[in-house]
């Protein structure tokens, strides 16, 4: 299906080798992989090129509607297996580097992972780029350049420890640096008035400025020739451009402002789901945002006239709050630049952007105080204040006397700027991004937006992208479905619909099964390596993978792990399928309650691991660095998906669709689009536990829940908590999951006990366990319940979320891309 060849083997040779040359002034027999794989690099980018400039033309000629997808994040795992893929040229590369005496696999694994983001958000955006260049959209994701991404994380002890991740040490060979585009962004100053021809004027003085310089990233679509960019912006000091300023005695500002230059880019911050109220956050914010709305609108300016056209070209995705400032960034254009009306200039921008939730944690919510606000962007906060005057007017007229409600709703309040708020108020569309997420969002916490604007709501649930998660992730599973149905599944994911009927033929059963236990026999083999323990490939191997947040409820796995050991001590007959149980998940470096827990997973996998007397029946594995490299590893190998979040707290997820696609049943709560996933497979095919987002919302709002009772009543479960503090698993120091006790018991501290209902939902968790284990043992149902869940994820794909969002939010039309020449 994918285009004609592009490369050709011989061809192919000769550029890696000359590549050597050139780069390293080696032959191939002394280079390294590493220069292997910067050479093989080079030469997939200059077919990469052809196609990235030919699309520019074609968006040029074609005058298409563009999309700026505005995010602080965008994980987008390694570039060079998915982008030789997408040419349809696995074949021709792995034949040419294996006559070099390499092989792609292990070249492949030379890449630094970039890691420009934390977790599901991010990468939410990644697999938005790769659909949206698969289905032909004119878009570019904007962002920024990290020098250092997510840290890496070691081990150490059982703690985590973060190491800096030097993704750009090597130098990365798919990034073009656009210095002829570069913006200038301004901080701080004052604002001053004056009149000019009768109309008031504003100007920023005193500022402090950055040189925005932008990368570009190539997005590769699959099979059609359609590269879109994802630019990213890196500060530079505009001190070399304005080295006069040393003449005039301007020292001080010079020094500050090559301090400014070289701290925004520096580093992501490592927060999921949690706002953290930084300075040097809001200027990286504001950073991105100015140089992306200027290039949007510069670029909208070289081919029109009418600057009130620019809604009809041009749109704004807000991936969550993080790039909320493009509201007022993109008035103080149109009003001080543009010279238009506020009226003319609120009309172009509220048909201009639109806004993405993704969480209703409380901590997550951006509020960012009136005074770091103003001080450093005192032009922009003007705007605010000014959005805010005319917001509460509307509400006033609206709901006479409600002074309540404008408490509630006003975008600066009690000192703060509320982003979100802002967010509804000028976004002509509200989207959540699963159908529970977007419900809660209209009944709950953006009620009385839903009242004043309810035709702004809608729901976008999340996907992602089949060509990583499944066809590069997965290739001996991604063959099979091949040969069964063909290969359009790779671009219209609801093809896999037709492997249903091979779940009633024996031999398909048993094949589709021997893949599962051939990718476990290569997760097995990673683990050895990495964690120099042997898992059992026939044992259930039951993964959670994904940010460690209390939320998310490891600890409630943790638990149940101990439960099970607990037993098994009492009656090491006990009769159960082996288990494996694999954790992977990164911290918030200052998320203490979070790297508690990794250290108790550590010491339960410390102690159980050790233990012989269980004949290895349970095996607890934490996996180092859980990065989008070896999640494409762990998904292929996975039996049992642990989708447990607390009900109402998970917005979508999305290893949990990563999962279902590689035949991994689910083991859930009904929250996010765990929902849809059983809505979808049949409740039949998962294994459903816990409360629902209804009653945790009744007790979060009534109270009526008391762990404590459940602790006196319930013997195993007391059991399991008294291990936290009697030093089972920390001999050395009893005390040490203290905190994690207290989290679940104590109600002398302001905080409620159990806020995430851990004890509440945990004898239903495991019961639902005992249905996995039971399910298991019957081959044939287990095989048929897996091959359903691949054959059922169709839905999941987030080519289908993108055509959603073009079709009610975005509006653009596709473009046909030929091959580019040189
Ligand atoms: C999600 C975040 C997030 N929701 C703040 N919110 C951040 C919030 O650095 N910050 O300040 C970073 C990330 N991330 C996730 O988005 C949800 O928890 C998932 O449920 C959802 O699947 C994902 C994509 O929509």
């Amino acid at each position: 299906m994918a285009g004609k060849k592009t490369i050709d083997k011989e061809t192919l040779k000769e550029q890696i080798r000359s590549n050597l040359r050139l780069l390293y002034r080696k032959d191939i027999s002394e280079a390294t992989p590493q220069m292997v794989y910067q050479a093989v690099a080079y030469s997939v980018k200059d077919t990469v090129i052809n196609n990235w400039i030919e699309t520019q033309k074609v968006f040029e000629e074609t005058q298409a509607k563009k999309l700026y997808y505005l995010s602080m994040e965008f994980l987008v795992g390694r570039a060079l297996g998915n982008t030789i893929q997408a040419l349809a040229e696995e074949k021709e590369v792995q034949e040419a580097l294996s006559e070099l005496g390499f092989d792609l696999v292990s070249i492949e694994d030379e890449e630094r992972d970039p890691a420009l983001g934390n977790g599901g958000l991010g990468r939410l955006a990644a697999c938005f780029l790769d659909s949206l260049s698969t289905l032909g959209y004119p878009a570019y994701g904007c962002g920024i350049r990290y020098h250092y991404g997510m840290f890496r994380q070691k081990i150490e002890n059982g703690y985590q420890v973060e190491i800096p991740d030097e993704w750009l040490k090597y130098g990365y060979p798919f990034e073009i640096k656009r210095e002829e585009y570069a913006c200038e962004v301004k901080f701080g100053g004052y604002v001053t008035t004056r009149i000019e021809e009768g109309q008031p004027r504003f100007y920023q003085e005193g500022y402090q400025s950055v040189l925005a310089i932008p990368y570009d990233l190539p997005v590769v679509g699959y099979g059609n020739n359609m590269v879109n960019t994802l630019r990213i912006w890196d500060a530079e000091a505009m001190t070399s451009f304005r080295l006069d300023s040393f003449d005039k005695g301007d020292y001080q500002r010079a020094v500050e402002e090559q301090n400014l230059a070289r701290t925004i880019s520096e580093v992501l911050y490592p927060n999921d789901n949690h706002y953290s109220g930084k300075e040097l956050r809001l200027k990286q914010q504001y950073f991105f945002i100015s140089a992306s709305i200027q290039t949007a609108i510069r670029k909208f300016k070289q081919n029109h006239d009418d600057i009130h056209e620019l809604p009809k070209y041009t749109v704004f995705q807000m991936n969550d709050t993080h790039p909320t400032v493009a509201v007022p960034e993109l008035m103080r254009i149109l009003l001080d630049e543009e010279s238009l009306g506020w009226e003319e200039a609120w009309d172009i921008t509220t048909h201009c952007c639109a806004y993405t939730n993704h969480t209703i944690m409380t901590e997550a919510l951006e509020k960012w105080p009136i005074e770091l606000f103003s001080r450093l962007l005192p032009r922009i906060y003007q705007i605010v204040e000014e959005i805010n005057r005319r917001f509460i007017l509307d509400i006033q007229a609206k709901f006479p006397g409600d002074q309540e409600k404008i408490n509630r709703m006003a975008i600066v309040y009690d000192g703060q700027v509320r982003m979100a708020y802002m967010a509804c108020c000028a976004a002509f569309s509200i989207n959540g991004v699963a159908k529970i997420h977007t419900e809660i969002l209209k009944k709950q916490t953006l009620k009385d937006f839903y009242e004043l604007f309810p035709e702004k709501f809608n729901n976008k649930t999340n996907g992602i992208t089949q060509r990583r998660f499944l066809l590069h992730g997965n290739p001996l599973l991604s063959e099979w479905i091949t040969k069964k149905i063909g290969d359009e599944w790779v671009v219209d994911l609801p093809e896999l619909k037709r492997l249903k009927v091979f779940v009633d033929d024996a031999q398909c059963r048993q094949e589709f099964m021997n893949i599962k236990y051939r990718n476990k026999l290569r997760l097995a083999k990673y683990i050895k390596q990495h964690n120099g323990i042997d898992v059992d490939p026939r044992s259930i191997f039951d993964v959670q993978v994904k940010r460690l947040h209390e939320y998310k409820r490891q600890l409630m796995n943790i638990l149940h792990v101990m439960y099970l050991y607990n037993q098994l001590k009492d009656n090491p007959n006990l009769d159960m399928v082996p288990r494996t149980f694999i954790f992977g998940a990164k911290a918030a470096a200052g998320y203490h309650r979070a790297k508690l827990t990794i250290k108790l997973i550590n010491a339960v996998a410390e102690v159980i691991n050790r233990d012989h007397s269980i004949n290895g029946k349970i095996r607890v594995i934490f996996i180092e660095d859980y990065c989008v490299s070896n999640a494409e590893l762990i998904f292929a190998a996975a039996d049992v998906s642990e989708q447990i979040s607390t009900a109402s707290k998970e917005a979508s997820g999305t290893s949990n669709m990563k999962f279902m696609l590689n035949g991994a049943p689910t083991l859930g709560t009904m929250d996010g689009a765990n929902i849809e996933i059983v809505g979808e497979v049949g409740e039949e095919n998962a294994f459903i536990f816990g409360m629902s987002a209804e009653e945790v919302i009744h007790y979060e709002n009534h109270g009526g829940y008391n762990p404590m009772e459940i602790f006196n009543g319930d013997q195993e479960i007391r059991r399991v908590l008294m291990q936290l503090i009697n030093g089972f698993y920390s001999p050395d120091d009893p005390e040490r999951f203290r905190d994690i006790y207290n989290s679940l018991l104590n109600t002398k501290s302001s905080d409620r006990a159990d806020t995430y209902f851990i004890l509440k939902d945990f004898r239903s968790y495991a019961e639902a366990q005992r249905r996995v284990d039971a399910a298991y043992r019957d081959e044939e149902s287990w095989a048929r319940m897996c091959m359903l869940n691949t054959a059922n994820a169709g839905k999941f794909s987030s080519d289908r979320t993108i055509e959603e969002y073009v079709r009610d939010i975005w509006k653009l039309e596709k473009v046909q891309v030929k091959p580019g020449k040189r």
